[in-house]
């Protein structure tokens, strides 16, 4: 495949945006190379500036959990952008899909709708500290929840247990009061809530990991944190901003049962658009300004247009119940990829949850962070570029997740499981 306009694009990006991207995610730097620049979605593909066209595991990072450019989706925003983009003001929207977040989510009585995933846990991690006047919060290697100062922070020594910043900008009094615990791990959570257990704000936890690779959280590891935070009265946020309507239409907490304080969403519930909330029980919520003392705000939080595509989105996804068919699709595809590895005696092993799944180039099962880690990334970036030159746009990192989407068919899956056959037979 020639790439020569999206080479072009990104060399003029790169004098005008820092690494010519608006999101590290998109730069390719786990695998080389130069990012490809798309040109329009259509269903399940993408086409590029040079018109190469690619089935898309991508989907925005999560998003577009129909497809891209689905007619439900567009057409309500060609008839709702007639009336004007932004008001700042209340509008009807927002009661609706509010309403549809409530409905859906067994965690939510009340949600405040905010523009990003990174808005959506920096503001529920504020709530909880706010509601509890405490100050510690934990959250687990491996866990991604947007670039919030007070998680972008990286293991201290053991014995402080005190975290430290992992990002210049991050001042050390930030990273201070977070505690870092290694993912899947019970007992780590208990001698923690132990020692510090009063102290404790929240817990924020993505339930369905996506962000070293798909990791599900253990029922174990989950009812532990549930059991752990209710005895010490700390706010449990289930970060769903990834697993929200995508590993089931009530999200991770209904699949397993475990009913979290506050859960984040973003992703699938803007349909494409910039939507993130955050939700939980009303007595908690009412303490988020104007209501309660708690500050929170947003220009463009809850936008007509942005909350048009969400809606349209959800409706789709609740009128058509598309969930079992999508985990159906997924474990073909992850089974098809690992069998073909195993043909060819690459060692590998497969996680999958819902429409989210990773083929991890490991000799053993990953479970956290320390195990991702482990992973042979050369093979990856190699297998990477073999797919995007097959005509499979795939993440770009072997820490990130595919999605599937409503618009991915049978003869897609094969397609790309006979790329994967290709890749491995030439190792
Ligand atoms: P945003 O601020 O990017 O909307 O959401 C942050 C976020 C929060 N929580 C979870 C579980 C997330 O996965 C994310 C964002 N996910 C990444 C992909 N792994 C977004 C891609 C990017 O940063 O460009």
């Amino acid at each position: 495949m020639q790439r020569h306009n999206s080479k072009q694009i990104i060399e003029q990006a790169n004098q005008l945006i820092p690494g010519g991207v608006n999101s590290p995610a998109r730069a390719f730097g786990a695998v080389g190379g130069t990012a490809i620049v798309m040109a329009r979605g259509e269903g399940a593909t993408l086409i590029d500036v040079d018109g190469n066209r690619y089935i898309d595991y991508v989907l925005s990072w999560g998003p577009m959990i129909l497809g891209h450019a689905h007619p439900a989706v567009v057409d309500a925003l060609h008839k709702a952008i007639r009336d004007g983009t932004s008001f700042g003001t209340p509008t009807r929207n927002e009661n609706r899909l509010a309403e549809l977040l409530i409905d859906a989510l067994p965690s939510v009585e009340m949600v405040r709708l905010v523009n990003s995933g990174t808005e959506a846990t920096m503001s529920a991690i504020r709530l909880a500290r706010g509601f509890t006047g405490r100050n510690r919060v934990i959250k687990f290697a491996g866990n991604y929840h947007g670039h919030v100062d007070s998680l972008l922070v990286a293991a201290g020594s053991a014995a402080a247990t005190l975290s430290v910043p992992n990002s210049p900008g991050v001042t050390p009094g930030t990273a201070a009061d977070t505690i870092i615990l290694p993912y899947n791990n019970q007992s780590a959570v208990s001698e923690t809530f132990d020692r510090f257990g009063g102290e404790i704000a929240a817990v924020i936890v993505e339930p369905v990991a996506g962000n070293m690779g798909c990791v599900v959280g253990t029922n174990d590891f989950l009812q532990t944190l549930r059991r752990e935070t209710e005895k010490y009265g700390t706010v449990l946020i289930f970060d769903e901003v990834m697993s929200g309507f995508r590993v089931g239409y009530g999200g991770a907490q209904q699949r397993f049962g475990i009913t979290p304080d506050l859960t984040t969403l973003g992703k699938v519930i803007g349909g494409g658009l910039p939507v993130g909330a955050y939700g939980g029980k009303s007595e908690m919520m009412r303490n988020v300004l104007p209501v309660g003392k708690v500050f929170q705000a947003g220009t463009l939080s809850g936008n007509p247009l942005a909350t048009t595509a969400g809606i349209a989105t959800l409706e789709v996804l609740r009128e058509t119940q598309p969930h079992e068919h999508l985990e159906r699709q997924t474990q073909r595809l992850a089974a098809g990829l690992l069998d073909v590895a195993n043909k060819h005696d690459v060692p590998a092993h497969t996680a999958c949850c819902g429409s989210m799944m990773t083929l991890f180039f490991n000799t053993q099962p990953v479970v956290d962070w320390d195990t991702a880690v482990t992973c042979d990334t050369k093979r990856f970036s190699r297998y990477f570029w073999s797919m995007v030159d097959a005509g499979v746009y795939m993440p770009c990192s072997q820490f990130e997740a595919f999605f599937l989407s409503t618009a991915h068919t049978d003869a897609m899956i094969d397609e790309t499981i006979a790329a994967a056959e290709r890749f491995f037979s030439g190792k």
